[in-house]
């Protein structure tokens, strides 16, 4: 018997229970019930740990766990835990869904910032009737921040929209359509070309604060930024100075340093961002759960899980 532990900070328990025995049957889903602080049943029974941000201190409990599955794609949520174990394979959601929606709103937000909608909003809330400047999609540079999983796969679609994408990874990328600066020494003429830029990148020691004042003042003037990584990876301060200097001129940001986004942060109120709630893309059940169990199935048959994380770089 296979036995799984699930937390969530969602109730949406029932139906990954559902999703999970949908794809292996015989698994036994012990749901960690929510907002407690522990798993309530038999700690030596679980074989895997299907987590999202779990309580530093309690994998460690846990003595077969095989392997950690994060809930979603990143895994700051985890190795913020000083006693995370250090010899038991920590995975990294990819899936479908995730990457799909992940897509959806990279797409809709470079287009709502290449096609001024953040200006037409500001006309229509005065009933301006005015044709602002058009910039044909070619002559709009995009720039990725990460060319993973998710970056890559955005990219990838923007390209096929006609527009001038460009991404930045450690390591040099193949992609259609996209061209790729790799590495510290790629880093600035990387930037010097991003009209919009986007950040997918892992939150690590080297990416924290990586939306700062230095990274701004090497974009084009008048840049926009989007943030979908983590919320360290803005010096929220530094982007409300570029906005009121000019060198940046909107923004768009879902992730945030504290969340809920606290009630008196000016970017709730500021006309040239926009905010959602860290809803960027959600991990999609069923197809999570296919490649949960797909990894389980490796793990049982003696091979190696995919999507392990590097632990020495971070992700
Ligand atoms: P991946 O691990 O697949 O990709 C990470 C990318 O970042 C890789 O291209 C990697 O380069 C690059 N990278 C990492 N560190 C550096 C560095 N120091 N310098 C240059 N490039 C670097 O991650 P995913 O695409 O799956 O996810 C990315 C992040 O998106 C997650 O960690 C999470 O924080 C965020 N996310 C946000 C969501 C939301 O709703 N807002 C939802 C899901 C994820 P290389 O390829 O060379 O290794
Ligand atoms: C994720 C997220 O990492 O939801 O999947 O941010």
């Amino acid at each position: 018997m296979t036995r799984l532990l699930f937390k969530s900070d969602l109730d949406r328990a029932d139906l990954w229970t559902a999703a999970l025995k949908k794809h292996k049957p015989d698994l036994e889903v012990e749901v960690w019930p929510l907002r407690a602080p522990e798993p309530a049943g038999d700690r030596s029974a679980i074989d895997y740990a299907l987590v999202w941000k779990p309580p530093a201190g309690v994998l460690k409990t846990l003595p077969n766990l095989k392997a950690i599955f994060s809930l979603g794609a990143g895994i700051d949520h985890l190795f913020g835990d000083p006693e995370l174990p250090g010899d038991v394979p920590v995975v990294r959601m990819v899936e479908r869904g995730l990457t799909a929606g992940m897509t959806e709103y990279v797409v809709m937000q470079v287009l709502y910032h290449h096609r001024r909608m953040l200006d037409y909003r500001a006309q229509q809330r005065a009933g301006v009737w005015d044709e602002l400047s058009f910039v044909a999609p070619w002559d709009r540079k995009v720039g990725i921040l990460g060319l993973g999983q998710l970056g890559g796969d955005a990219a990838e679609k923007l390209a096929l929209l006609g527009l001038d994408v460009a991404g930045w990874s450690r390591t040099p990328k193949e992609i259609p359509g996209v061209a790729s600066y790799a590495g510290a020494a790629g880093l600035e003429a990387f930037l010097a070309r991003s009209q919009i830029l986007v950040c997918l990148l892992p939150l690590t020691e080297e990416t924290r604060g990586i939306l700062g004042a230095e990274t701004f003042a090497k974009l084009p003037r008048g840049a926009c930024v989007i943030n979908v990584g983590r919320g360290e990876h803005l010096v929220e301060a530094d982007l409300l100075e570029a906005l009121e200097s000019g060198q940046i001129d909107s923004a768009t940001l879902d992730v945030f340093a504290r969340e809920p986004l606290p009630a008196d942060s000016p970017f709730w109120s500021h006309e040239r961002i926009v905010v959602t709630p860290h809803v960027a893309s959600i991990t999609v059940p069923d197809t999570a759960a296919e490649a949960v169990v797909e990894n389980i199935r490796r793990i049982e048959r003696g091979e190696a899980p995919r999507n392990v994380v590097d632990r020495d770089r971070g992700y």
